[in-house]
């Protein structure tokens, strides 16, 4: 599946035979890169060299493994065309990092000094920037400004001391419009290298990065031209039903962090609990600073970390907020069909078309459960099935899934909840009384000069066109 392991064996044999006097020339070698070749969460990376630290998770990524070399941590990152499985059925043609988007997230601890080798195999020029980091400004990965930009074929390397512990990202400062809409990005953790005053020990450390993407359905790679209307809105470069669920332990502290690489903003909401903003890609906020939110809004180039005791047993939604962005490829020229009925053209145009569909006469969630016939590779507009039926949800969605018996350090899925009895939302099946009406009791604070002639009742149709969100 992935090198990973190999790697580390390597990696540790590479160590062991170094500190025995090996030749320069030996060490001098870039270290190998580690390629992921699947989208699916991997277990955290736990340090074997290096100071210890609790590794964070990366849903539906991985973390990449270094080598030491004479105290310097070394990382191998390769900029390349990549295919990545945005959900089952569907893949998406992008640009990536050690064959994902987005990168792999890199992990080290405040103080480490660490050397990034960065080679490019992309088709154009490329440099990467450390978002949030304290480092040399020849370091700082902006092409023409602070350095060269790095050609096609060529290897360049960066070299700081990772100063500041927090939550950071890198991603390219060349050509970045095409770059970024392709997925070129990836998650950055620093560890405190002691017990920090604002940075809590946690169980449970997830990070992710908000991206988007425009595809028309059927084809593969994102239109970069694209400035509001993407149709893709996705969590490490994927869509529900492809984001992997958190799960944790009742009684766990969890930290998520997350960073927004679209071009808006997506107020990220979580159910049954409430965290605080326990930092940003700034640091760490003071205690004082935070206060319980269940939506927190991340703008665009923003990074926040949420934290939250788990102590709800459930299936709890988490999810962009914006409705449009818990969505995936749709068009956007669909007019509002709720409330008209039109079985009389149906039944005509039928005759003529005989897969003429009416869609969303009573609201859209029927689509959900309709085997709609879709081009190839295209992710469905909303789907995933929970244990009651479709979930009805696509794009920037998952689930926190809180068990009594996730053991620590487990990040497999639980399967779904097993409700207590009385404990769910039932059908009611008595006599339905009649409403009682309030009267209304309000004013206006300031009357008509004159009475209306007569009621007007609107009936509005949206009008058909290109929409933003
Ligand atoms: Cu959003």
């Amino acid at each position: 599946m992935n090198s990973r392991r190999n790697f580390l064996k390597t990696a540790s044999i590479a160590s062991a035979v170094a500190t025995a006097a090996v030749s320069r020339v030996a060490m001098a070698a870039l270290p190998e890169p580690v390629i992921q070749t699947t989208p699916t969460t991997m277990p955290p990376l736990v340090p074997n060299t290096g100071r210890p630290y609790n590794p964070v998770v990366t849903p539906n990524g991985w973390t990449l493994p270094w080598r030491m070399n004479q105290g310097v941590k070394e990382f191998h990152l390769v900029a390349e065309p990549v295919v990545r499985e945005m959900c089952e059925g569907f893949k998406a043609h992008l640009w990536g990092y050690n064959g994902q988007s987005p990168g792999p997230t890199i992990e080290v601890v405040e103080g480490d000094r660490v050397r990034i080798f960065v080679t490019n195999k992309l088709p154009e020029v490329t440099s990467v920037h450390w978002h949030g980091q304290r480092l040399p400004n020849g370091m700082d990965g902006v092409t023409g400004l602070t350095q060269k930009a790095i050609e096609p074929g060529k290897t360049y390397v960066y070299e700081f001391v990772a100063r500041r512990p927090g939550t950071f990202m890198y991603h390219p400062h060349a050509d970045e419009m095409v770059q970024m809409a392709m997925g070129m990005m990836g998650f950055w953790v620093t560890h405190p290298k002691n017990k920090h005053p604002l940075i809590d020990e946690v169980d449970r450390d997830f990070c992710f990065l908000l991206n988007s993407y425009d595809i028309e359905p059927g084809s593969y790679t994102p239109k970069i031209m694209t400035m509001v209307d993407f149709n893709l809105w996705s969590w490490n470069s994927r869509v529900f039903p492809g984001i992997d669920s958190f799960n944790v332990r009742q009684g766990d502290k969890v930290r998520i962090r997350v960073g927004n690489v679209t071009m808006t903003n997506h107020p990220i909401h979580l159910h049954g609990h409430e965290f605080v903003v326990s930092g940003t890609d700034g640091g760490p906020t003071p205690k004082a600073s935070r206060w319980p939110e269940v939506t927190t809004d991340i703008a665009v180039g923003q990074m926040r970390q949420l934290e939250f005791v788990a102590d709800e047993l459930g299936d709890w939604s988490f999810h962009c907020h914006k409705s449009h962005h818990t969505m995936n490829a749709m068009g956007h020229n669909v007019p509002t069909m709720i409330g008209v009925d039109h079985r009389s053209i149906a039944k005509k145009i039928t005759s003529l078309i005989p897969d003429y569909m009416v869609m969303g006469e009573r609201g859209m969630h029927d689509m959900t459960e309709m085997e709609m016939p879709l081009p190839d590779n295209t992710a469905p507009m909303m789907a995933g099935t929970g244990p009651f039926g479709s979930v009805g949800m696509g794009g920037m969605f998952s689930v926190l899934k809180v068990r009594k018996d996730q053991k620590p350090g487990d990040y497999t899925d639980p399967g779904w909840y097993q409700h207590p009895p009385g404990e769910i939302a039932f059908e009611w099946t008595g006599a339905l009384p009649d409403p009682a009406r309030f009267k209304s009791e309000s004013h206006s604070s300031m009357p008509r000069a004159t009475k209306p002639k007569q009621e007007i009742e609107v009936q509005i149709r949206k009008p058909v066109g290109p929409m933003s969100h």
